[in-house]
This record gives structure tokens, sequence and C-alpha cells, in this order.
């Protein structure tokens, strides 16, 4: 049986867990449904889902079966927060980033009606920059009809030309399978 259990949350790199396994982090906006989708990866409630947008404020580390780290990470372009708050939350991010030697693949969490956004090319740069490759989950795909959602997805390739996209609904736990698959081939790359 498959167990995901949570290890700890913290903000200072001296704190992140050591357990010398492969890491998936996953970023995005706030509210984007990086916990939900972790949730729906571990298929159980283990990362806290909120209403309220930037309720995540700490990277929160998880051992799923002993395989991987799943790291969920504090949200993004939340508009009400302070200059100060949002300058913490690059130092806390690009602290992990930088030096996350085990980091396998990085999961760009993006609402699936949302466009491409100067904070998502960020994160674009960012992943290029530190070799890690990205992987976008487009959340939420059960806001869309069939046709909307093949019409999103057309129009999100004219925006960005990406490798690895994926409609997902965590609601729905549709999509959530191929993305896992995809998540293991870049833990198991060498
Ligand atoms: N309909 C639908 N709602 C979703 C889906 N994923 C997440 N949500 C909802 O979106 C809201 C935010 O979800 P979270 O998973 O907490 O989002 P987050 O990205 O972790 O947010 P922060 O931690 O604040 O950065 C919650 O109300 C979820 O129930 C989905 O696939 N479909
Ligand atoms: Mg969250």
């Amino acid at each position: 049986m498959t167990f995901v259990k949570y290890i700890k949350s913290c903000i200072l790199a001296k704190d992140y867990p050591k357990t010398g396994q492969p890491e998936i982090a996953f970023v995005g906006r706030s509210n984007a449904g990086k916990s939900s989708l972790i949730n729906g990866i571990a298929n159980q409630k283990i990362a806290h889902v909120s209403g309220t947008p930037g309720k995540t404020r700490l990277l929160s580390f998880f051992n799923f079966n002993n395989e991987f780290v799943l790291v969920d990470m504090p949200g993004y372009g939340f508009a009400e927060r302070s200059h100060e708050e949002q300058d913490e939350w690059k130092v806390m991010i690009e602290s992990y980033l930088s030096t996350a030697e085990k980091l396998k693949a990085l999961v760009l969490v993006m609402d699936i009606r949302r466009s491409w956004s100067e904070d998502e090319k960020m994160i674009q740069e960012f992943s290029e920059h530190i070799g890690v490759p990205l992987v976008v989950a487009l959340t939420k795909a059960d806001k869309l009809s069939r046709s909307q959602m093949m019409k999103r997805m057309e129009e999100f390739d004219e925006d960005i030309v990406l490798k690895h996209k994926y409609p997902v609904s965590s609601l729905k736990k549709d999509g959530i399978d191929d993305l896992k698959k995809q998540l293991y081939k870049f833990i198991n790359r060498k």
C-alpha cells in the first residue's frame, strides 16, 4: 500500500529535511490549487487546502511512499500582501530552488482559466537557470466544458510553448495519473 506522510514545515534552508530522496516541488499563484493537487497525487487529504488565499506560508514536505518527497510551496502574486511579504516569498522560494540538489521537477500550478503572466515567466526562467524540468499543471479543468478546455489549451500554446503541460482536476481526479506518470519519469531519470 502506498503511504504519504507529512514530514515538516519550515522556512529556512537549515531546517529542510535531509531525506536523501528525490524531490518534486509545487509552485504557483496563491489559490491556484497546489495543495489540492498534492492531495490528489497523494490520494488523501494531507496538504492544507483553504478557501482563504495565501494560507500556506511555509514550505511543507511530504514523504511519498519512501520514493520521493513532495514540497508544497506558499503561493505568490497575492495582491493584498505588502512588498515586504512578497520579497520574503521570493527569498524563501529562491533559497529552496537554488539549494535543492535532489529536485527532479518543478510543477508550476496554475488555474487553467488564467493566462501566462510575468510571474509564471519568472518561474519558467528560474527552472531553466537551475536546469530542472518544468511541468505545468493546469488546474480546475472541471470548471470548463470539454470544448472550452480544448480551446483553452490551444490558446495556451499560442502564449507559451511548453513540453510538459497537463490539464487536471483535483476535484474530479482527472489528469492526475498522466501527470504522476510524467513525474515518475523525472524521478527515475539518472
Ligand atoms: N473546482 C475545483 N476547485 C479546486 C481545484 N483545485 C483546487 N480547488 C479549490 O481552490 C481553492 C484553493 O485551493 P488550494 O489547493 O488551497 O490552493 P493553493 O494553491 O494551495 O493556495 P495557497 O496555499 O493559498 O497558495 C480551494 O477552495 C480548492 O477547493 C480543482 O481542481 N477544481
Ligand atoms: Mg496551499
